[in-house]
């Protein structure tokens, strides 16, 4: 009898635990970590909202494997309207909130302060007191992604929690007042608000305008006999560069914690934009020998002396961060995270990946900033 009792409760608890699988939500799903947070938090059986901003031409390019799964809803919306905002917080009731809307090209923030500040620093904002207000606060986990920006012009490296923040970027400046008010609503009204730091991750989605991906697609031309050259900007400075769908596991396992808490994910080794491009090219059988100096550098294909890399000052930065460097010792210790993928692992995936795209003619055509 009581062995029929404890079997007809592990069933109620078990249909129930079917039958609702937890919520979430991401703003900024069609961005590079949209898909891929979305395709793993399906993958934990998660019903996943993501939020999509109206566009002139289609943004769900990546989203494209993941729109017939019938737990991935999408819902047209923007942080920089909060009744819309709360609106959907309100519908959907979610468990989980993931911010990774943002204006998020360094380069492009110091064209556009005001509005990288509006959706970057205030649409975080937004987003916390639509939690807040929607009577649901203390059941709803908020995660920020929070940047290595912040660090900047870093006094000490590598760079933990406990760093000191100097950023070098509207972009930077933005997130840093984001990061901030995140752990404000944290400490004043006791949410579950927390922020991962996170270096900069790459991946075959990555956005064709930062330099790791028009790198590997330049490669993948110039190797395919599409294209002759690739222009830079300062290809000395370093960084910790990760894969993605390393980095959206973190995000993930920082809301699973019994408290809120901000995390570094780094992988903790550095690289020149340099050494991408002498990585990048090697994938293809191609050695650079480099020539000249500033401006004048060339890197020329060292078979057949054709100049395959030059310099344009138009990529320069008015204010440049050299070297990013992080230690995620707190998220190993903590979150049990790891990064999986090396340097030589992530290069070799993305320009394979984009010599496939090029020769299925998957690869759109646009301009590089
Ligand atoms: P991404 O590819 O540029 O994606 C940004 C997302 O934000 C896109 O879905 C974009 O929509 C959306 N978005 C932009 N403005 C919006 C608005 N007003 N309302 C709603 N959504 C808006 O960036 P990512 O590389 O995936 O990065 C994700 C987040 O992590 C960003 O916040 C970024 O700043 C931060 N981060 C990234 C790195 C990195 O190395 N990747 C490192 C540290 C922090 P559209 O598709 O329509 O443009
Ligand atoms: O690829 P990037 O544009 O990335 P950046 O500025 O480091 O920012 C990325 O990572 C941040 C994490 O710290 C994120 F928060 C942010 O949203 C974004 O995802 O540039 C990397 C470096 C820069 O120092 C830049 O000056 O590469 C240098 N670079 C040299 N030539 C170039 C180029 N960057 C770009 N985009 N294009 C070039 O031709």
């Amino acid at each position: 009898m009581k062995q029929k009792r404890s079997l007809l409760l592990f069933l109620i608890v078990s249909t129930c635990l079917i039958a609702s699988p937890k919520k979430a939500i991401i703003f900024g799903v069609t961005g590079q970590d949209g898909s891929y947070l979305a395709e793993f938090l399906l993958e934990q059986n998660y019903e996943v909202h993501g939020i999509r901003r109206r566009t002139s031409s289609s943004n769900m390019q990546r989203l494209s494997h993941l729109t017939k799964n019938e737990r991935f809803f999408i819902h047209h919306g923007d942080v920089s309207d909060i009744s819309n905002i709360a609106f959907l917080i309100k519908e959907i009731n979610p468990d989980e909130i993931y911010n990774l809307a943002a204006q998020s090209n360094v380069q492009v923030s110091f064209d556009t302060a005001e509005y990288t500040a509006n959706i970057n620093a205030l649409g975080t904002l937004r987003i916390l007191e639509a939690i807040l207000k929607s009577g649901n606060a203390k059941a709803i986990r908020f995660y920020q992604a929070s940047s290595s920006e912040m660090f900047g012009k870093a006094q000490e490296g590598p760079q933990s929690e406990q760093s000191h923040f100097h950023p070098r970027s509207p972009y930077g400046v933005a997130k840093l007042y984001a990061h901030w008010i995140t752990k404000n609503y944290r400490e004043s009204y006791n949410m579950f608000a927390c922020s991962g730091i996170l270096f900069n991750h790459e991946s075959p989605l990555r956005g064709k305008n930062f330099v790791t991906r028009k790198i590997t697609r330049a490669v993948a031309k110039i190797h395919l006999g599409e294209d002759k050259i690739l222009s830079l900007g300062n290809m000395d400075v370093r960084r910790d560069w990760g894969y993605a769908k390393d980095y959206v596991k973190a995000m993930w396992l920082t809301l699973q914690q019994d408290a809120p808490d901000d995390y570094v994910i780094a992988t903790g080794e550095s690289h020149s934009v340099r050494e991408f491009v002498e990585q990048a090219f090697q994938e293809v059988g191609i050695s650079i020998q480099w020539e000249g100096t500033g401006v004048d550098e060339v890197g020329r294909n060292a078979t057949t002396g054709k100049i395959i890399v030059a310099i344009d000052p138009k990529y320069f930065r008015p204010a440049e961060i050299a070297t990013t460097h992080g230690d995620a010792a707190k998220a190993k210790r903590v979150l049990c995270w790891k990064n999986t993928t090396s340097f030589k692992e992530l290069v070799a995936i993305m320009v394979h990946a984009d010599i496939q795209n090029i020769q299925n003619k998957t690869d759109k055509k646009e301009v590089i900033q």
